[in-house]
């Protein structure tokens, strides 16, 4: 029969990085409520998670690369919200942020996890952060548990 392999939802030893932009911040502090929330709800210890701020989203891969260049985190949350309405360089940032961050999970190996939100108007980058659409912060974290899990067993 096939093997399935997958990763599990347990906190293990893990660490975690958030790298979250100050940018949109209204939206953004909910993003690391919910990714918090998400990483602590599964076992995550508090002391087990380190949160950097950045100024905005194109502030993100830069620092996810030092971080991954240190090594001491298990999967690394980038975290931003970048508004169309709001910007006229809308997709520069958004494709410039998100380009970033896929790059360095390659380059260095570990699970970096694209919790930023590209968003049409206001209410939408609202619907992601913690209302309608759920919170795009809490999907990150189930998402990084669940690779830093599944990259040990590969
Ligand atoms: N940064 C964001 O995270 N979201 C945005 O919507 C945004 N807008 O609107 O421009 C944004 N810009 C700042 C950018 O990320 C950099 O911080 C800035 O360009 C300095 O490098």
């Amino acid at each position: 029969m096939a093997r399935t392999i997958t990763g599990s939802l347990t906190a293990g030893d893990h660490r975690f990085a958030i790298v979250a932009a100050r940018f949109n911040e209204l939206f953004v502090d909910r993003l690391i409520q919910g990714a918090v929330d998400g990483l602590t709800r599964h076992g995550v210890d508090d002391d087990a998670i380190d949160i950097v701020r950045v100024p905005g989203s194109l502030e993100i891969p830069i620092t996810v690369q030092r971080l991954a260049d240190q090594g001491g985190h298990s999967a690394i949350i980038c975290l931003g919200v970048v508004i169309r309405g709001a910007t006229v360089h809308f997709e520069h940032v958004a494709d410039g942020a998100a380009n970033g961050i896929a790059q360095i999970a390659l380059t260095h190996d570990i699970p970096v996890i694209n919790g930023l939100i590209a968003a049409e108007t206001l209410e939408q980058a609202m619907e992601r952060s913690g209302t309608k659409l759920g919170n795009k912060g809490f999907d990150a974290a189930m998402a990084a548990i669940e690779m830093a899990n599944l990259l040990e067993q590969l």
